[in-house]
């Protein structure tokens, strides 16, 4: 076999974020720079040669060209096995799903998830560990560790490997197994959902749904699952094709992002279900006709109905969110009688309570929910799931989570974004506001008095591991809140996110208030506090959600 060292020397910013390294293209495609990074991986590791890899990435552009360097560093490092998904393609939840089946000791997955693609766009690697969950903490800072002193790599001369074709073959002392991309977690995700009912119900004449994948990764996932397995008419997966660039779109569920399946579920003679999913998989928008579902809310519906699931049919063992994420959730697992976690922003910090079996159900305000199926966030897993509980229960979305709000209150939230913000006065507003904290508890706004004021931390209850300045918190005495914490995800400036949250208790009369309306006093408390305006020079947010 032959190998070569290739020297090379560090660069300073191959921190990974809030899930993994994200940057512009043409950044990874400087000389080495890829290399330098996936070299770190292997150098933070002490023992992977000989195991399983599972590579593959939500088909962006320089994911074929990453695919193939990474082949021939796996090779040259020692990796034993690689199990590369076919056309180069895993979704963020298959490729944890592979890693768990197979018992690999990683996975790398190439994405930027909900970041736009193409050779202007924004490449990304991440890392997930022998659990299938993405690195935690100790790892990406061994990484970056890593990256820092780095003075060569290892690479094998080899010709490409053919990506289009189900195939194994050698590299060097490396076998390659080229696979299918889908079919493994299409049969998870039939091992927990009542496949023959929704089946039934799907194409009982009773129920229309339209599934927008965006280009992006879950495309081939959607088809498999909804129209070949479930039964829904051909055309219910739209924008099926992954392409390099999205189609030039945004490929994020959101209402900003998806706006075509937004107009669809909003318009006439709309379809009784609407979902999207992002870039690389993980993250699901849910509609009803007329209705959009916030993401905290849809987490609560999933926690509160999850035994009309066999997979959760026994109960949930616990639940667990990230801080900015809503309480609508905590009320559930109140009334359950079980336990609910407050984790930073990031799946991340869920992995350790879902290995222990604390948590069985988690999930972030971002569009992202999950189980312990997997240790990622699963777009598709949560729009079967609500497949699930529709086919069961026979209501419209619209009048599920009515019913829910009904029986548990609602929480009011929205999350307003101040994107591409000037990354010192971004740091600015964040110092400033951190500087008021000890000063706030007992303050009054308006009708509302401060009970708390901090900077989040986290204490991880299973292996003790404390994460810092998680995002800056006020809590009022109403159980309302304002969140302010920068983003680890973006690569132009900073990304200022105000989290917004009020609470309205049982009585229906007043949950048909529209949110941003409900929540305009903290809108303003939030700009009184923090002077948004003045740091971003923006006179309102980018994107709300
Ligand atoms: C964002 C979301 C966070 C999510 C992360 C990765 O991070 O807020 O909840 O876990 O993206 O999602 P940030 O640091 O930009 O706020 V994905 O779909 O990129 O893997
Ligand atoms: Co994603």
């Amino acid at each position: 076999m032959n190998v070569h060292t290739v020297s090379t020397q560090p660069f300073s910013d191959q921190k990974p974020g809030t899930s993994g390294l994200r940057k512009q293209v043409p950044v990874f495609q400087q000389r080495h720079y890829l290399e330098n990074f996936i070299q770190s991986i292997f150098n933070s590791l002490d023992d992977y040669r000989g195991k399983t890899l599972v590579l593959g990435g939500d088909g962006r552009y320089y994911n074929r060209t990453a695919i193939q360097t990474i082949l021939k560093m796996a090779a040259a490092n020692g990796v034993g096995r690689v199990l590369v998904g076919l056309g180069g393609i895993l979704s963020t939840p298959a490729a944890s799903c592979l890693i768990r089946k197979n018992q690999a000791f990683g996975g790398i997955i190439l994405s930027a998830s909900h970041n736009p693609g193409g050779p202007e766009g924004d490449f990304g690697v991440k890392f997930n560990t022998s659990n299938g969950g993405p690195a935690p903490e100790k790892v990406t800072s061994a990484i970056y560790e890593a990256s820092k002193t780095i003075e060569g790599y290892q690479i094998i001369e080899a010709s490409d490997i053919d990506l289009d074709t189900l195939s194994i073959v050698q590299l060097g002392e490396t076998t390659v197994e080229v696979i299918d991309s889908v079919a493994d977690y299409a049969d998870l995700m039939q091992s927990l959902f009542d496949f023959d009912r929704i089946r039934d119900f799907m194409t009982s004449g009773k129920f229309r749904m339209s599934f927008d994948a965006l280009h992006a990764v879950t495309g081939p996932y959607a088809k498999a699952l909804l129209e070949d397995r479930l039964g829904a008419r051909e055309g219910t997966v739209q924008n099926g094709i992954p392409l390099e660039d999205f189609g030039g779109g945004h490929p994020d569920p959101n209402l900003v992002y998806a706006h075509d399946l937004v107009e669809l579920l909003f318009g006439d003679n709309a379809p009784d279900f609407g979902a999207a999913s992002d870039g690389d998989g993980d993250r699901n928008m849910i509609l009803g006709r007329n209705f959009f579902v916030t993401p905290s809310d849809s987490l609560a519906v999933l926690a509160a109905n999850a035994t009309l699931v066999p997979g959760y049919k026994d109960g949930l063992a616990g639940v667990a969110r990230s801080m900015p994420t809503s309480a609508a959730v905590d009320r559930v697992a109140e009334k359950l009688g079980i336990d609910c976690y407050e984790t930073p922003t990031g799946w991340k910090f869920f992995g350790n309570l879902l290995d222990v079996g604390k948590a069985t159900l988690c999930g972030e305000e971002s569009f992202g929910t999950g189980s312990n199926h997997v240790r990622e966030k699963d777009g598709l897993w949560a729009v079967l799931f609500w497949l699930n509980i529709l086919a069961v229960r026979e209501q419209s979305v619209e009048d599920i989570v009515r019913e829910h709000w009904k029986t548990y209150g609602r929480n009011y939230y929205s999350r307003h974004d101040y994107e591409a913000v000037d990354k010192d006065s971004a740091t600015a507003l964040m110092e400033n506001l951190r500087s008021q904290l000890d000063s706030m508890p007992g303050q009054t706004f308006g009708n509302y008095e401060v009970k708390y004021a901090d900077d989040f931390s986290y204490t991880d209850p299973v292996d003790g591991s404390v994460s810092k300045n998680q995002g800056v918190r006020i809590g009022f005495t109403d159980g309302s809140r304002i969140v302010f914490r920068l983003s680890g995800t973006g690569t132009q400036g900073a990304t200022l996110r105000l989290y917004l949250e009020s609470y309205e208790p049982d009585d229906a009369s007043q949950h048909d208030t529209d949110t941003q309306t409900a929540l305009a006093d903290f809108i303003q408390i939030a700009e009184d506090v923090a002077q948004i305006r003045k740091h971003t020079g923006m006179d309102k947010p980018t994107v709300i959600t």
